[in-house]
């Protein structure tokens, strides 16, 4: 049996708001269906957030169908859940994928189905607040692997567990309680090496492409899983997407802005073919303003217009000095202690630092804005 493990494809999001962004997601989906078309494998499975937003636009869903009219010509079933992105909101509407369950997508939310003598338990992401009402995922579980007969069982999660995300009440050893022969978990966007817990296999494939870049995410590589299974020996295998944007980042410091300047010109030659890059520029600012600095990429001619690039992010922060001259740190861990000190619960803490983490995943305060305004329940705390 083989398969192909893929996860957070986020059709739709339109970062930096470019139509090039947007089709890079669909890009990197087609190539994995390539690969599952092209090495016949049984079936796809996806962990969840295969839409960036729980309204997808009408484009955006016609793409969908696109990818799935591809796999059901050649008779691939897909097996999905809807991640925090696209499992819609409780009281006022259902997953968007419910919309392309017609063309052969199978919606495993909650429960099991099982396919040719498999069985493939899905869960779709619960929130924090609902993880506290139900006390964990561990009981729903174990009903599951009741369910389940004799055969290879698959689980299908989009969660945060530790020790990926340190504050999550989510462990996996304690959690993934023994039975299931291969766990396929979305959410977490840096593919993992897969690991075995409780004698399952368990994946982390990430994302397919950046939402919001990090360094780490590129030490790892974008791509999914291709799993072949003989008997109880899984062998997942890591498969780099090729056609993914490529990101360049640098470190910027007021002092050597030119040198900064010269290794982008330097390194922008390499891609004169294939995808342009988007430059992701991070630094603290003491003197220059940001826009001085934005300002001097451009009269270097490092711009879209000018240059191979398709866009620069510049992630630029000011130091702050007080009344004495002195910097005040404006360090993450600073703001959260002041901020844990004004709202008192630990719980309510914990929310809103989640809450505002995912926002911080946004490019602009126009996709926030769009996307609270989709997804109405999503504060629910
Ligand atoms: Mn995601």
């Amino acid at each position: 049996m083989r398969f192909i493990h893929i996860s957070d494809t986020h059709l739709g999001y339109h970062q930096y708001g470019l139509k090039e962004r947007s089709e890079d997601f669909f890009d990197v989906f087609n190539e994995a269906v390539d690969f599952a078309i092209e090495k016949k494998v049984d079936f796809v499975i996806h962990t969840g957030d295969f839409f960036h937003s729980s309204r997808p636009s009408n484009h955006v869903i016609l793409q969908g169908m696109e990818i799935l009219e591809r796999l059901r010509d050649a008779n691939i079933p897909i097996f999905v859940i809807s991640g925090n992105h696209d499992r819609g909101s409780q009281v006022r509407d259902i997953s968007p994928l419910k919309i392309l369950q017609p063309l052969g997508l199978n919606l495993v939310d909650s429960g099991v189905l099982e396919y040719e003598g498999l069985f493939i338990g899905g869960l779709k992401y619960i929130s924090k607040a609902g993880l506290r009402q139900i006390e964990g995922i561990k009981k729903i579980l174990e009903k599951y692997l009741e369910e389940m007969g004799n055969g290879f069982r698959i689980l299908l999660l989009h969660q945060e567990f530790q020790p990926y995300f340190p504050d999550s009440s989510l462990n996996m050893t304690v959690e993934l309680i023994e039975g299931f022969d291969y766990i396929g978990i979305g959410h977490y966007h840096i593919a993992q090496t897969p690991a075995v817990i409780n004698k399952a296999t368990v994946v982390y494939p990430g994302s397919t492409e950046f939402t919001a870049y990090n360094e780490k995410e590129e030490e790892r590589g974008k791509g999914f899983y291709y799993v072949q299974v003989d008997g109880k020996t899984i062998k997942p295998e890591f498969i780099h997407l090729k056609r993914r944007r490529p990101f360049l980042y640098y470190t910027l410091s007021e002092e050597e802005i030119d040198q900064t300047v010269k290794q982008i010109k330097q390194d922008l030659e390499r891609f004169e073919e294939g995808k342009k890059p988007v430059i992701i520029l991070k630094g603290t600012l003491k003197k220059l303003a940001p826009s001085d600095v934005i300002g001097y990429f451009k009269n270097e001619g490092i711009s879209s217009e000018e240059s191979n690039l398709l866009h620069i992010n510049f992630n630029l922060t000011r130091e702050f000095v007080d009344t004495d001259g002195v910097i005040i740190e404006t360090t993450e861990e600073n703001i959260k202690e002041e901020l844990k000190k004004l709202i008192g619960d630990e719980q309510i803490f914990s929310s809103v630092v989640e809450t505002l983490t995912f926002l911080k995943s946004f490019d602009s305060i126009d996709e926030v804005k769009k996307y609270l305004k989709e997804n109405p329940d999503f504060i629910d705390f």
